[in-house]
């Protein structure tokens, strides 16, 4: 009898549960789809409904949310794509003042832009783009395509697009103005005018555009400062989207077997070497931008050959730290140069390690102190003339590590040269400091042996 009322129970309570969860289940199914209605269409969903039509791209990414960049390729109709991404302007709202400059289809110019939701009584500065009459589809499909990447985002440090004018000529994309125009120009024009503060500011900008992109996983693939713009507020934000599906940067592009072009002082190795581009290749350019920030736009590995900078790369060189540089930024910048890109930071560690440094003012007070300066510069030491090992410790002051190299059979220069970091540890020295003094003097002796070869000098 006990038994069987217990039986009951039990049965009573797990039907009760059941009903119970079934109910749940379908209340919380129903409030989702209702917030989702409530959103635009493209929130829950890639289809867009525009002027009544419903279009879509080709391909859609698996699980994609509405924070993901649709690559306006993946439209069988790139005229699509604008429409979808970029409002239409009407050429008459829109005065040309002065040219800025020259890019890659056209002049890029500054003049204003009437806002219609007032009657285009408002007037903005912008930036305008323009194609040059009598360009080809190609070129024009291509222009516009910057225009459906850039009308994806919206982020206070990423340029943002007020629209385009494509039912008249010429065909323009409008863009806001950024005062003081591209980051890398107007530092070389302010060189030692910043505090430290204001440059990692800067940075911590860019880093945060870089976030936002890449969690929208959109891959930049040619991050530099020449690609960031800087407004009267000194707000750096992200532009240049033109380049970014296929690098043609028509400066910086060095051309690879496979007839792409690479900006190759910017971009990581594993880009370089199998096009591996990835926002762990982005941040490897962030810690080139960086570096050029910190430097007020000096140019990354100065005057050297794109063979060199790969060769070097390669073995091992990293950039030394810019003058007056902060430890801390060094370090950032030496974690996003990590040969095996997954352990390097993500945009969103660096955004956090930026904000700490810039509440902690103190933190960025400690200067990198094993600036080497330009190993290949011409009054640079000439650290391939050592004979011996000691000879080489006592010009660094390392002596005292002679019995430990010594201990492992590095006994000779050429042994020297092939020496890690890892092997450094396993020999006993393990003091950080002294370790990067020591393979700061082994980097500059590669480069520099790697520089003596290419210009066909015996060493
Ligand atoms: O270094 P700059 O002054 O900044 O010269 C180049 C020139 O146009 C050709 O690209 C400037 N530029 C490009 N986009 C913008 C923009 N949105 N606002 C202001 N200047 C811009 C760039």
């Amino acid at each position: 009898m006990q038994v069987r009322i217990i039986a009951t129970v039990i049965v009573v309570v797990v039907m009760f549960l059941v009903v119970i969860i079934i109910v749940a289940v379908l209340f919380f199914r129903r409030r989702g789809s209702d917030e989702c209605n409530k959103k635009q269409p493209s929130d829950c969903d890639t289809l867009e409904y525009r002027n009544g039509e419903v279009t879509t791209p080709l391909f859609t990414a698996v699980g994609a949310s509405s924070r993901t960049y649709i690559d306006p390729h993946t439209y069988e109709d790139p005229n699509q794509a604008v429409r979808e991404f970029a409002r239409e302007i009407d050429a008459s709202c829109i005065t040309i003042e002065a040219i800025l400059g020259g890019g890659e289809f056209g002049d890029v110019c500054r003049g204003k832009l009437k806002l219609p939701p007032d009657g285009c009584r408002t007037e903005i500065d912008v930036a305008i783009k323009t194609l040059k009459p009598g360009s080809s589809d190609k070129a024009r499909n291509d222009f516009l395509t910057e225009a459906s990447i850039m009308g994806q985002f919206e982020h206070p440090n990423v340029i943002f697009l007020q629209g385009v004018v494509t039912k008249s000529n010429p065909v323009m994309i409008i863009t806001e103005y950024m005062e003081n125009g591209s980051l890398d120009t107007f530092l070389r024009a302010n060189d030692g005018k910043f505090q430290v503060i204001q440059l990692v500011g800067m940075l911590r900008g860019i880093a945060s555009g870089m976030q936002y992109l890449s969690e929208m996983n959109y891959v930049h693939r040619d991050l530099a400062a020449r690609n960031v713009l800087v407004n009267a507020q000194l707000v750096c934000k992200i532009a240049d989207f033109g380049l970014s599906r296929e690098i043609e940067s028509t400066t910086e592009g060095a051309y690879t077997t496979r007839g792409g072009k690479i900006p190759v002082r910017w971009t990581a190795p594993e880009a370089i070497a199998f096009r591996k581009f990835t926002s762990a290749s982005d941040v490897w350019s962030f810690g080139i931008v960086c570096w050029e920030v910190m430097s007020y736009g000096e140019r990354p590995y100065w005057n050297w050959s794109n063979q060199d900078v790969i060769k070097s790369i390669e073995k091992g060189y990293r950039l030394p730290a810019p003058m007056d540089c902060p430890e801390a930024i060094y370090q950032l910048m030496l974690d996003c140069w990590q040969k095996e890109r997954t352990h390097r930071p993500t945009f969103a560690s660096i955004v956090k390690t930026l904000d700490k440094l810039i509440r902690c003012p103190d933190t960025l007070r400690k200067i990198a102190q094993n600036r080497t300066g330009n190993p290949l510069a011409p009054d640079a030491p000439d650290m391939t003339q050592f004979n011996s090992v000691e000879e080489w410790l006592n010009s660094i002051k390392m002596a005292r590590y002679l019995e430990n190299f010594e201990r492992a059979g590095i006994t000779s220069m050429d042994a020297v040269v092939r020496v890690t970091v890892k092997e450094l540890t396993a020999l006993g020295i393990t003091l950080v400091g002294h370790q990067k003094k020591i393979m700061n003097s082994v980097q500059a002796m590669r480069a520099q042996i790697t520089a003596n070869l290419s210009e066909g000098f015996l060493v």
